[in-house]
This record gives structure tokens, sequence and C-alpha cells, in this order.
């Protein structure tokens, strides 16, 4: 950043000093209550600390002279998170958990606007290192009050779709498919376990530096880090693009209904390609799989954000036309705030109905819809759903709620501002669709599980478990200690039975 000219530069002339406690402001003055700011004086010096603080006072900030408990945000230049921390330290100051730690960039932006402005990540001076993570911390590692560290847990952390470190992440996707390939579980969750804190991170890594005290990157995951920043590109990430299991996998899990097991047989009996599948008629495919290969060009390509609130139009209409109290809710990524998806995902409860009512819905909606000539595909699985049952122990279990995988036909013409395919004569496109219904008493656990993404809910349940001795899945949240069920009508209160801060969906992109 430029050095700031506010204060006086150059050579210093003998005049009247500023008083280096200035004056605290009369409370009419503040016109932001909300925030108590602390200038730190460490490295900025004392006439600009006090020209700052002046500054920020005019403009109706609260500005404190000493540290206490009821600041909230503190205000350095030329330190680091860790450098403020170490003070912080120094000065046996408790401090708040909430404190933020801010470079004056954000104050100066603020005296600018004139109020105060958003905290980016490109304001937020991070810690590094990882003290929450460990259930017994050794006692050189124990917490400093003041500081937010970042988590080994994507449920502690904001992961919005702003990525700053796509080149990082995009190789430990590949790298964690291929591992999903092979069926090597350990190294699949230590590939997206980095991926996943890369994502939330505020900065774009450059150098090794910056991957200091970050949880989840390992050495074989620094290495990998390392090659990046030097050559641009993973020797690793190159060998796995290049690798034929790899690419034959890749390719034929994008047919629909094809997973590892119908993969691993046409590898090995020596398919490559997929128009070698297709014709050939030795193979078997189950109805889904024909149904993959029928509509493949519409389904590889993804599903928009203008397809998606046509197919929400649809499944309303046709949902409240036999439960008309119904709630209808777009989960998965679309309600993350994704632009495209693989397939569109609904949540269907209704408080009104009986649980004969509510076992009929799919199948009523379904039937209107081939009546209509809409369905394309259909997969109805009825509820194995028991109310006492605890939480299941694995991490990826499927739930229990009657649910059907569909392939519906979307006309154009239900599509805002989509000409481009009306042009090529088709009139209508193959979409995914997953819709799920559960009793009404489950809705925010069931929300809560199918608003993802998958590596969130994998944190949750893994942070339910080692940290609170709690089970969490798609139904209920059971706590061991009190043998008891938590019960919530929203995810807020599943978050603070979960002593959680609450994480919004759209950070939820882990
Ligand atoms: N989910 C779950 N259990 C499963 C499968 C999915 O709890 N066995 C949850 C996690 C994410 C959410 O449901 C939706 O799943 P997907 O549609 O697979 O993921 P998505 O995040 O919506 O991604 P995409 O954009 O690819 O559809
Ligand atoms: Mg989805």
């Amino acid at each position: 950043m430029e050095p700031l000219q506010l204060a006086p530069t150059g050579p210093r002339k003998k005049r009247t000093r500023l008083t280096d406690t200035p004056t605290a402001s009369t409370s009419e003055d503040i016109k932001f209550r909300d925030l108590v700011l602390f200038i730190l004086e460490k490295k900025m010096g004392t006439s600009r600390r006090a020209f700052l603080m002046e500054l920020a006072r005019r403009k109706g900030f609260r500005v404190e002279n000493e540290l206490s408990d009821s600041v909230t945000h503190i205000v350095a230049e030329n330190n680091s998170g860790s450098d403020v921390l170490e003070w912080l330290q120094v000065q046996k100051i408790k401090a708040s958990s909430q404190l933020e730690l801010l470079d004056v960039s954000w104050l100066i932006e603020c005296m600018g606007a004139g109020k105060p402005v958003e905290m980016t990540g490109k304001h937020q001076l991070v810690v590094k290192g990882d003290y929450s993570a460990s259930p017994n911390p050794s006692p050189q590692k124990t917490p400093p009050p003041a500081v937010k560290k970042i988590s080994q847990y994507a449920c502690q952390r904001r992961t919005t779709l702003n990525n700053n470190n796509h080149i990082f992440t995009d190789a430990f996707e590949i790298l964690a498919e291929n591992c999903e390939f092979r069926e090597n579980e350990g190294s699949y969750v230590t590939f997206m376990r980095a991926a996943s804190v890369l994502k939330s991170l505020p900065f774009t890594i450059i150098s090794m530096k910056d991957t200091e005290g970050i949880p989840c990157l390992g050495d074989k995951i620094k290495c990998i880090i390392e090659e990046i920043i030097e050559d641009g590109e993973s020797s690793e990430v190159k060998a796995v693009l290049n690798d034929e299991r790899y690419k034959s996998f890749k390719l034929f899990t994008s047919v629909f209904g094809v997973g590892l097991k119908t993969s691993e047989k046409w590898f090995r009996m020596g398919f490559r390609t997929l128009s070698k599948i297709r014709t050939d008629n030795t193979l078997k495919f189950t109805q889904m799989q024909k149904a993959g290969f029928l509509y493949y060009e519409d389904l590889v390509s993804c599903v928009t954000r203008a397809e998606a609130d046509a197919v929400n139009v649809l499944v309303k209409e046709a949902v409240r036309a036999f439960l008309p109290d119904a709630f209808v809710t777009m989960t998965g990524g679309f309600r993350r705030g994704k632009k495209v998806g693989h397939d569109v995902d609904f949540l269907i409860t209704s408080p009104g109905s009986t649980e004969e009512e509510e076992q009929q819905v799919l199948h009523k909606v379904t039937k209107l819809w081939e009546k209509e000539g809409l369905l394309l595909y259909c997969d109805l699985i009825e509820s194995t759903f028991e109310k006492f049952k605890l939480p299941s122990r694995k991490v990826d279990a499927l739930d229990h709620f009657q649910k059907c995988f569909l392939i519906l036909k979307l006309n154009h013409q239900r599509v805002d501002s989509c000409k481009s395919n009306q042009l090529q004569g088709k009139t209508w496109k193959a979409i995914r669709v997953d819709l799920v219904m559960c009793p009404y008493e489950c809705r925010a656990y069931a929300l809560l599980g199918w608003t993802g993404s998958r590596q969130f809910e994998r944190d949750l349940r893994r942070y339910a478990t080692h940290e609170r001795k709690m089970m969490l899945d798609n139904h209920a949240l059971y706590d061991k200690t009190k043998r008891i069920f938590l019960e919530a009508d929203s995810e807020e209160e599943i978050f603070a039975h979960l002593g959680l801060e609450y994480i919004e969906p759209w950070e939820r992109n882990a």
C-alpha cells in the first residue's frame, strides 16, 4: 500500500505536538455505536496514531485511548496478525474472542467513506496457527484469548464462492478425485481438506510463508503448493490428468447411473470411450444408465441458475397442487449461491399433513409429470426413517427420507433468457432433479444436510462427534452426554446446539 499522506510527513519541524492521548469523544459525537476502536501505536508511531485517532473521532467513531474489554476492533499498521497477537499477550490483556484485527487500510477507507466500510479479507489481519483443533491443547499451544484462528473444521470457517486460491484448490480436487477412483479414502480426505481450507482463505497464497500455521496442510500438501508456486503447475497433477485410469473413470462416471463399480468393470474390459460402450451389445445397462446415455449431452452441460429457477416454479406448482401447505425449498449448491450445478435439489415438508398424505405426494407429483410427458426418468425410494433411531456414525451415510432421483424435461419457454438452445431446434433440456420429502419435525436437520457442501457436512458431523460428544445426521442431533435428542426449528438452532457460530448457506461452499 502507498504510504498515507494523511499524517504529516517529511522532515519534522519543531511544532506543537498533537497530544499523545487525545481526548475521548463525548457520547453525542459517536455515530457508530457498534464499533469500539483501538489503534495500535507499535510500528505506527505516536503522532500518526494521535492523528488517526483524532480524525476517526471527528468522523463519529468511538476510539479508546487504552485497550479494554469494550474494544471491538484493533487497527494496526505494518503489523501482521501474529505481531498484534504477540503484543496482546505481552500486555496480558484479556480481550473478547470477537475482536477484529484490521490493517490501517480499513480505517483509511472508513475515513474516506465517512462511515464504517465492510471488512474484507484484504483488511483483516490473519493469525496463523490452529489452536482449536486439538481436544487437549498442550500448554504452549493454549489459545491466546483475543484472536480468531483458522479452524481445521470447515463448519468453523466461512467459505464463500470467492475462492482466492483456485490454482491450488483445482489441483487438490483433481488429486482427491484420483484417490476416490482408486478407493484410497485416506488420501482423498487429506486432499479434500486441503482444498477446503484454501478455499476459505481471504488471501491468495503467493509464498510458502503464507501457509504457516494453516491447518490441514501437511508436508505432502505443502510440497505440492511449493511446486505450484515455483513452476505454476504440479507434476503429480499433470501425471494424473494423463493417466489412463483417471481419464476413463472421469469419462465413465460422467454418465448418470455409472459409479465406481461399473467404471472399474468397463476399464478392465478395455473400454476407453463412451461410444464403444454405447454400441457394444454384450453390455447390459441399468434403467438409470440407459437414461444417462440417452440424455448424456444435456446432463453433462450444467444446469444454469435460470434453469434451476424454472424447475423451482415447476416443482412448487406440482407439489402444492396436492399439498397446499407444503414448504418447497431449493437446497444443494443453488441454495449456497452457485451459478451452475449438476442437478437441482429440493426439500419438501408440510406442517399439516398426515404421514399417509406425506407419503403420497412424490407419487402423485411424478404421476402428474408422467401424464404431462415431462418425466424422462424416475427412481422413487421409499422412506426407511425411524423416529428414535440414533443418528448415523458414518459421515457419508445416505439419509432415510423418501426421495426421488429424476430427469425432467424442462421446456425452454419456461426458462427466462433461454435463447441459445432454441435456435438449434430442440425445445427442451433434460435436467437432473432430486426431491426429498421429510417429516416436519426434521426439516431443519434435513435442510442443513441437503444444503451441503459435502465437505461442510462431513466436518459438521466430525465436529459434533469429536468436539461435542454429539451425533449429527440429516434427521437429528443426539447429545450422548445428556442422552437426549436436541430439537430444532431452524438451522440457527442447530448451530447453537453445537456451540457454533451461525454460518450462512452461501458461506458453506467448503
Ligand atoms: N447430500 C447428503 N447426502 C448424500 C448426498 C448429498 O447429505 N448422500 C447433501 C450434500 C450436498 C447436497 O446434499 C446436495 O448434493 P449434490 O447435489 O450432490 O451437491 P451440490 O452441492 O448441490 O453440488 P452440484 O452443484 O454438483 O449439484
Ligand atoms: Mg445439487
